[in-house]
């Protein structure tokens, strides 16, 4: 007997195998048990079969659980008065140059306590939760000195403990140069000290860094991708922001699981990424915040297949986003993703974004039972809206919360 059974509703499978938008299955079911998807078919199919709890949900929409693969959710204080200095007419790398930006959340997030760093994460994190996050990564970066660092990592993990969610950590070893370092120690300290550290301490999946004018070269980032890899340690980048420096293709070199943002990218790098099979997550929010008016090459994407994610870039300086389905929406409007291509980036490519293909992303058989339930006429909608404020029901390994 199968602990619970989902009836009398249509299931947005997001599996490419099933052969209908949104790998639909129209008046479907799906049954679970110990916390994984052990059937999903058409009710007809699955009559007969028992459960311990057999709920009809009337005819609402279930979709796999919302995966956001990239954000930077733990970090003290926030960046209001930049928002206004950025309203009056300075620029994001004006406002980074002259000791703002990021440097400033570093000295924020140095100061706060941990149990201050885990509260306001908490909030941004049940906020997006509410909106159907079900995994989320999260990174490091505003630390910059390896007890920071390994700090902002700790909190991320008792996160993911202390909330029904699951929490992918990533080490940000390169996110900007601190005030009063020099650049070649800080890379080194980053690249010999921080993450041999945190990879001891078995406390991040992933290793990124913020290659960009403002941030660290391609060499620079070379040289930590080196290090990580030898560590066995996946590689992803910040790449092509805000100028092209062709980090995505440097990433490839690596098989990266992702290069980010991509505004800038051109065809040889996404051609590179396509042969490394990476994906290729695009960040709406950072655009929109920074009235960016150049869009990622979609089309090329498109044409090399290369896998489309989308997430919030939660974070206090470029993308202050509290909505995962106002990506939905925003990837559509701002980038003219189709509302299929929206919800497969926030479920299925942003698992495989994180490596977790095998375990969440689409509603199939053995992966994780991380189901939402909508009240709404067709998953479209949740594109359509502009930032819907969630599900009706949060399902999260078999479990509601
Ligand atoms: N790119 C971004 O958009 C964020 N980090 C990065 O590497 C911005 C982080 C911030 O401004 O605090
Ligand atoms: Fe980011």
């Amino acid at each position: 007997m199968w602990d619970r059974l989902l009836i009398d509703c249509h299931v947005a499978t997001m599996d490419p195998a099933v052969e209908a938008p949104f790998g639909a299955i129209l008046n479907g079911a799906v049954a679970t048990q110990d916390g994984r998807i052990v059937r999903v078919g058409r009710r007809a199919e699955l009559a007969g079969y028992k459960a311990a709890s057999i709920e009809p949900l009337g005819g609402a929409w279930v979709t796999p659980g919302l995966v956001d693969c990239h954000t930077h959710l733990v970090f003290g204080g926030n960046r209001t008065a930049e928002f206004d200095m950025r309203l009056q007419g300075a620029s994001y790398e004006e406002i980074a140059r002259a000791g703002g930006g990021i440097a400033s959340t570093v000295a924020a997030t140095r100061q706060a306590s941990a149990g201050e760093l885990i509260a306001s994460a908490r909030e941004r994190l049940q906020a997006l939760m509410r909106g159907g996050v079900t995994t989320i990564e999260i990174k490091s970066g505003y630390g910059l000195d390896t007890a920071s660092e390994m700090r902002m990592l700790n909190v991320a993990r008792s996160l993911g403990e202390s909330e029904p969610v699951r929490v992918v950590p990533t080490l940000l070893a390169l996110h900007a140069l601190p005030p009063g370092v020099e650049r070649s120690e800080f890379v080194r300290q980053a690249v010999e000290e921080t993450l041999p550290a945190v990879a001891r301490a078995g406390l991040a999946s992933a290793v990124d860094a913020f290659a960009e004018g403002i941030g660290f070269t391609v060499e620079e980032v070379r040289e930590l991708f080196v290090a990580a890899s030898k560590l066995g340690l996946r590689v992803k980048l910040h790449a092509e922001q805000l100028s092209n420096l062709s980090g995505a293709a440097m990433a490839a070199e690596f098989g990266a699981l992702s290069a980010d943002h991509l505004e800038h990218a051109d065809e040889a790098g996404i051609a590179a990424m396509a042969r490394a099979g990476m994906v290729a997550v695009l960040l709406p929010g950072a655009f929109y915040a920074l009235s960016e008016t150049k869009k990622p090459p979609v089309d090329l994407l498109r044409r090399h297949k290369v896998p489309m994610a989308v997430a919030t870039d939660c974070n206090p300086g470029t993308s202050p986003v509290l909505s995962p389905t106002l990506m939905l929406n925003m990837a559509c409007t701002l980038f003219g993703l189709t509302p299929e291509e929206a919800l497969a980036g926030m479920t299925r490519e942003a698992a495989r974004a994180l490596g977790l293909q095998e375990e969440t992303g689409t509603i199939s058989l053995g992966k994780a039972a991380d189901l939402l339930v909508w009240r709404v006429g067709s998953p479209a909608e949740l594109s359509y809206w502009i930032g819907h404020p969630g599900p009706e029901r949060r399902i999260v390994a078999g479990v509601d919360s």
